[in-house]
Order: structure tokens, then sequence, then C-alpha cells
């Protein structure tokens, strides 16, 4: 019928490349741009079409981006009703839809509908479909954005284009147009109803608290960039009782600068052009300030990626050390503090308050909010979709990846206790009047940069914490992660939360074998869901064991 012939009609531009194989993986797909990309994001574009009807018309989201990748790449990714990532099940229709050639579209469609959507619930003709979609920085993005177009245009889609956002803004949009009508909605679909929800938790969470000094915000050249420099005008500035907030790695005009920071350097009446990385991705791997901070000791800095859903904390002290405060510490500094806001509000025993981390986040983390904060700690292999899921089993799930992906989920049975309770005393009162605050300043729908940075500033204000006295509430096992290049990383089975090879046969054994001569060792390899590489962590008591312990199970694996 029409639809089929105007899906093949409108994909000409947008060929399958020969002898590639997409797959949608742990953050979408992603690629290098000009491979194929458009032909890719094509048949998202059908997808998210498709997700729309089976959800009774939900508004699902399309986000452009790669992240951290360098500028030369690019990806996409769908985005459920709720602002969380696209089921599982359906990322093999995905990537199905991804491999199909371009004459195949229409047959592909109608296949598809046949099997997801013929029973009388999704009756397919009767219904539209709606999308959202965005983009991040990167100069093949509206390229992308065109292919997109293309195929909702040929399914007679109702969309909206909202230019460019970070990451964790197209989520908060499709959860915003989703819950419009419902008993919680969750804030205006737009830029600045986003500024403005966050902007006002954030008057609400400080309380007239005050924060010391000032923070530097390295926005790695991307879409954070320009959005602070939005959210700023919302938020009371220094001079105000405010937020003093320096950004730097702001540049968007150079979109090849994405990641990386460029510097002249002057010498013997030579200038040379220096090319250093920065960014979130940057600082967590390599363990170091971006080579162009000029803070000072003890001064708060911090580090968004590229589309701004990650966030690092650092600073240096008096010899100049650099100390990383990942997601780890921000995991613990916020269910430290909601955990004690609950407790002040007399709520602390009626909620049950949890944290989800991978098998990545420091030992001495782990214990920490077990055995001081005495809180109950669930392990999920790595992405994000796997913590989110796991932090809803809890009235409060905090969630966070050590890398700086995470956010706090409330469930219906917290925000109803926080919004109901009576308080006794005007201490209650603030604690209770904080924590709902909290539910508008955090970004549920997904971990976001900008939402998890002010949650982090509300905290050690509230605490008149400097960063190295949150550097003191626990101290990290030494660690060390390797990447080892294998002919076949699909031999590589983990299983228990990816704490464990299941093969090949004999893998696992050797590495306990090793782990058990180390003290306080501790190690895992798994295959990289983005990468064709397998990875190593270890951790032990000394930097030098863990070091040793690291490259043991490398060899296993090798
Ligand atoms: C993806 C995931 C990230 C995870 C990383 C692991 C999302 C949105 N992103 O970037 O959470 O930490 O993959 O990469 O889920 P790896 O499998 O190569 O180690
Ligand atoms: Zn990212």
């Amino acid at each position: 019928d029409e639809v089929k012939s105007a899906l093949v009609q409108n994909a000409a531009p947008y060929p399958l490349p020969e002898g590639k194989r997409f797959q949608y993986g742990t953050a979408g797909f992603r690629m290098k741009a000009d491979l194929g990309l458009d032909h890719v994001v094509y048949a998202v574009g059908i997808v998210a079409a498709l997700r729309s009807k089976r959800r009774n018309e939900a508004t699902i989201g399309v986000m452009i981006t790669a992240s951290h990748n360098p500028a030369e790449d690019n990806g996409v990714k769908v985005v459920d009703p709720m602002g969380d990532m696209l089921e599982q099940e359906w990322e093999e229709y995905a990537t199905k839809l991804a491999n199909t050639e371009n004459a195949l579209f229409g047959d592909v469609y109608e296949k598809l509908t046949n099997d997801l959507l013929v029973d009388p619930v999704h009756q397919v003709h009767t219904r539209k479909s709606r999308v959202v979609f965005a983009r991040d920085t990167r100069a093949s993005g509206p390229h992308l954005i065109k292919a997109l177009k293309a195929s909702l245009d040929a399914l007679h889609v109702e969309y909206t284009d909202y230019g460019i956002l970070t990451t964790p803004m197209l989520h908060h949009m499709v959860r915003c147009h989703n819950t419009k009508n419902s008993p919680r909605p969750f804030g205006e679909a737009s830029e600045a109803g986003y500024y403005k929800k966050m902007a006002n938790a954030f008057k609400k969470a400080m309380y007239g608290r005050k924060i010391k000094g000032h923070l530097t915000v390295d926005c790695a050249n991307g879409v954070g960039g320009p959005k602070l420099h939005d959210l700023l005008k919302y938020l009371p500035n220094a001079s105000n009782d405010g937020i003093d907030i320096k950004v730097v790695n702001d540049d968007v005009i150079k979109p090849e600068a994405l990641n990386y920071e460029v510097m002249l350097s002057v010498a013997c009446n030579n200038s040379l052009l220096i090319i250093f990385q920065c960014g979130a991705d940057y600082v967590k791997t390599k363990q170091r300030a971006p080579p162009s901070s000029n803070a000072v000791p003890f001064e708060r800095c911090c580090s968004l990626d590229g589309d701004a859903d990650r966030i690092v904390y650092y600073f240096i002290d008096d010899n100049k050390e650099f100390h990383l405060l990942d997601g780890d510490r921000i995991a613990t500094l916020a269910a430290n503090f909601i955990a004690d806001q609950a407790r002040i509000a007399g709520i602390g025993d009626k909620l049950k308050i949890g944290v989800v981390q991978t098998a990545y986040a420091n030992g001495a983390s782990t214990e920490y909010i077990q055995k001081v904060m005495k809180l109950p700690v669930d392990c999920t292999p790595t992405g994000v979709k796997h913590l989110h899921h796991a932090a809803k089993r809890f009235d409060i799930g905090v969630y966070f990846e050590a890398n700086g992906h995470g956010t706090v989920l409330f469930n219906d049975n917290a925000i109803d206790i926080i919004k109901s309770h009576d308080p006794q005393s005007p201490g209650q009162k603030h604690a209770l009047e904080s924590l709902d605050a909290l539910t508008d300043l955090i970004n549920q729908a997904v971990g976001d940069a900008l939402s998890d940075m002010l949650l982090t500033e509300v905290a050690l204000a509230h605490r008149a914490w400097s960063p190295q006295d949150w550097m003191n509430t626990y101290i990290d096992l030494p660690n060390k992660l390797v990447r080892v290049v294998v002919p076949d990383r699909n031999v590589f089975k983990a299983v228990d939360a990816e704490r464990r090879l299941e093969s090949p046969a004999g893998a696992q054994a050797r590495i306990d074998h090793y782990v058990n001569l180390t003290n306080r060792g501790r190690a895992f390899a798994r295959a990289s869901g983005t990468e064709d590489a397998v990875r190593v962590y270890a951790e032990a008591h000394s930097a030098r064991d863990a070091e040793k312990l690291a490259n043991q199970v490398a060899e296993v694996v090798e």
C-alpha cells in the first residue's frame, strides 16, 4: 500500500552499506557517522513509530549522539515512554530493521506490524505514532535528522524536533509528554520548563544554605556547555545566595573540539596547537584533570561527557595531587544525604532506601554503604538500563556506575509518604521539604549530569563539606583497569552481574586462584558491550598488587 511504497522511496538516499552488520548495543547504535549510520537512523524512525503504536500512541524519543566518542562518530538510541531506555526485547527489532535493505523496508515493516500490533488492543491502522527527537552538537547531526524525518514522514508520524539537547533533556521531554494528564505530571515539555523545574527545586532544596567557593565545570566542548549557560540564567547566582559556576570547555562552534581541548602554545617565535582530551570519560579513565585546568588546591571541579549524561568531580590538594570523586562517591554522598533527611523527617523507617552498583564499583564504597551507612547494595551488569531497573525495587533507589552515569528513583510510595507525612517539628518540616524538592531536582527519567551536579552541590552545602571532607568518608582500594584485545570476545560469557566468567571453561578457576593469593583482592573480566575487547578490573590493598592481579587476569583472558 501507500505507506509501504513511501517507506521504500524515502529510503533512497540512505542505502544499506555492503558488508556491514549493525547491532543495537548497550547505548543504541554507535559508529563512524559516514559509514551508513544514516541508513540505521532511517530504520530507527520506523522502530520508534512502531513502538509508539504498541504503547498506545505514547510519545517515543529518538536521540542522536555518540556521547564521549570522537567527533566523527555518531549514534542513535530510542527512549521509551517513561524516559527510560528502549525495552530490551525491542533491541532485536531495531537490529533487524537496521540491517534491512531499502527495497525490503515495506515488507519488514508489514511483518513487524503483523507480529507486534495485530491484536485488537494494538490496532495499527487506527493509531497514530508520536515521536520527539533531538541531537547533540556533532556536525553529522543535521544529516542524520534528515534521514530520521524521512522515515517518520513515510509513516505519517506526528513529531517534534527539539533541535540540540543533552541526552537527559530529551529523556525529560519524553516523560513530560507521556505524563501530561497523569496524577504525577513530570513537567513542561520545553527547554524553559526543564530549567525552571530544576532551578526552583534547587532553591528549595538548598533551604538558604550557602555553598562555599566556586565550582568549575568542564563541559567537554559538548552540548552540556550551552545548556549549562542557559540553566545558569534561571539559577540564583553567587551574589544572590546561589551558586558560583565557572564554565570551561564550552566551545561548540568547532564541532571537532568535542571531548578535546585545543591550546595554543607560543614558544621561541613558534606557535603550536596542542590537543588534549577533556570531559568525564578522560578524567575518569586517565585519573587526571583536563590539562588546561588551572584550578587551585581544594577547589571543586567537575567534568561532563559529550552529551551531558555523565559527571565526575575532582580536586587537587596542596601537593597538586589529583583526587577523583567518581560515580561511587556521588552515589554514597547522595544516598547518605537522602537517608539522613528521611531520618530527620521521621520517615526513615517507612522507606526502603538502597544503592545499585556494578562490579566496577570500588569495594571500599560497597563496604562503606553496607557497614557504615547500613543500606542494602544491589549489583547489576554494566549499562544504565540494568541499574535503572534494579533501582525500581527500592522506595528510593540510588544508582550510579563508577564512570558517572546515574540518578535516584523515588517510587510512588516514597512520594506519597514525603508529600503526606505530618511534620512534628520545624526540623521535620525542613527535611520533608528538602526531600520533596529533591524529587524534582533529580532527573528521575535518566542520569543527568546537570541535575546530578546540582544534587551534589546541595548535599555538600547541607553538610558544609569541602571536597576533601567528602573524600575522607572512606578510602578507595587501589585498582587497575586493563583492556585486552582478543580474537573473539563473544566466547567470554559472564554471570553473577558480570562478576564471574562461565565460559571459556576453566578461566574463572584460574582467576579465583590469583584473587585468593592477593590481599583484599577482587577481579573480574567481561566482554565490552561497546568495543571489540575484553575489560579486566582488579583491586587490592596496594596499587602494586592491583596491577599485578590485573595483569594475571589479563593473561588468563588472552
Ligand atoms: C555504555 C553504557 C554505559 C556503560 C558503558 C560500558 C548506557 C547509556 N551507556 O556506554 O552505561 O558504562 O556502555 O561500556 O547504558 P563497555 O561495555 O564497553 O565497558
Ligand atoms: Zn554520555
